[in-house]
């Protein structure tokens, strides 16, 4: 099948899951055609099967906002014709979906039919897509949509409950690699972060408000006063000075890294002894997934759509979103008895297997046959 994908092509969430289902595609003979506004972070290495379509927003003295979603929706008309697509599968609604339904306007008067399926992934409903100035673009271009996703009950909750959806809305809950995670850990890496021997803490994410990144901060604060253990951080945002100066004022700096956007995450994964997720939404939380694909238990909140993958006392604890103490003693309970630990450690692989990848892309196949099938 020719498959056109839509994303955000940043380390966020809902592009890192688009790409590597576009690379798993590819693997199984599919002819993957990214169109987005630059290379994805995660599409590195060469793939015959995979093509990338660059979307050109030229600029003008005239446009104080240059006008992206005319340029995608143009580029996706391109590249629909010219390369004879079957089926657009849009990530993140705004504004993906909306350019998918002009493309498929402009082309149904050409006599060129093209579904697209549209998949929610969470800020683009719970945050943004609620906003009134987007709301009725993003309520009618979802209903537009030939199938849509969301990657979580949650997500899929959520949004009937704040738009008016006519349609069915598929779970297709995010997907791991496990194959790819499960990696021993880099001896040398390891020692770098903890050289005494340290527990290691991780949490990655975008550094955004709704990760709740003083949490991270203040939980570690109590671990590292039971538990001689460092603090790994991985990614960048707009809220990672407020961190960092955080480190300084607690004067807890040395016990923490901060690595900024990394690629090779499965090696970084590797070297975690549990991760930390304090955020105040999650549709799924992906990173959580990829943490455990590698044996690493989870301590997060009860938001969203985190509960779906975190089973509490199992592989990972829950608590109420902002309760630091609670995250830090599910977290010494766990780091403090090696017997504890590896049952967490192996629950959470157990559960990782249900979200594989080999299990959940066969879904999205199934559903680009039913949308092309009409
Ligand atoms: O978490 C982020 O801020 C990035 C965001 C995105 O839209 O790229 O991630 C969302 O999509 C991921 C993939 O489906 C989910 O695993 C994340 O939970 C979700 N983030 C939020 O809902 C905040």
């Amino acid at each position: 099948m020719n498959i056109g994908i839509v994303c955000y092509p940043t380390f966020g969430g809902s592009g890192v899951l688009a790409t590597e289902l576009g690379k798993a595609l590819a693997d199984k003979g599919h002819s993957i055609h990214f169109i987005t506004y630059q290379q994805p972070v995660r599409l590195t290495g060469f793939s015959a099967n995979i093509f990338f379509h660059e979307v050109r927003v030229p600029t003008y003295p005239l446009f104080d906002f240059p006008p992206y979603e005319t340029a995608l929706a143009s580029t996706l008309v391109d590249v629909v014709k010219n390369n004879h697509l079957d089926v657009l599968h849009v990530h993140y609604a705004i504004p993906h979906a909306s350019a998918a339904y002009m493309a498929k306007q402009i082309l149904a008067h050409e006599g060129i039919t093209i579904p697209f399926i549209t998949t929610l992934h969470g800020t683009d409903i719970t945050l943004v897509g609620k906003d009134k100035t987007y709301e009725p673009v993003v309520s009618f271009s979802i209903n537009q949509s030939d199938a849509i996703t969301a990657v979580s009950h949650n997500l899929k909750e959520e949004t009937y409950a704040n738009f008016k959806i006519e349609k069915d809305i598929s779970v297709i809950h995010n997907f791991v690699d496990i194959t790819r995670f499960n990696k021993k850990p880099l001896d040398a890496f390891k020692k770098a972060i903890a050289p005494q021997g340290e527990k290691i803490i991780m949490h990655a994410s975008n550094f955004r408000k709704i990760k709740r990144i003083p949490d991270v901060i203040y939980t570690f604060n109590k671990i590292r006063k039971e538990i001689p253990s460092k603090l790994l951080l991985v990614g960048d945002g707009p809220e990672r000075h407020v961190a960092e100066e955080l480190c300084r004022e607690l004067g807890i700096f040395d016990d923490t890294r901060f690595v900024g956007k990394q690629q090779d995450m499965e090696e970084i994964y590797a070297i975690a002894d549990l991760f930390l997720l304090p955020s105040e939404y999650e549709s799924f939380g992906l990173a959580a997934l990829e943490a455990m694909a590698t044996g690493a238990p989870v301590v997060a909140t009860r938001a969203g759509g985190i509960p779906e993958i975190i089973e509490n006392g199992i592989n990972g604890y829950l608590s109420d979103i902002g309760d630091v103490e609670g995250m830090s003693r599910n977290a010494i309970e766990i780091l403090s008895d090696e017997n504890i630990h590896e049952q967490f450690k192996n629950a959470a692989r157990k559960t990782a297997l249900k979200f594989d990848i080999e299990t959940i892309v066969p879904v999205y196949e199934n559903l680009y046959d039913k949308v092309v099938r009409g």
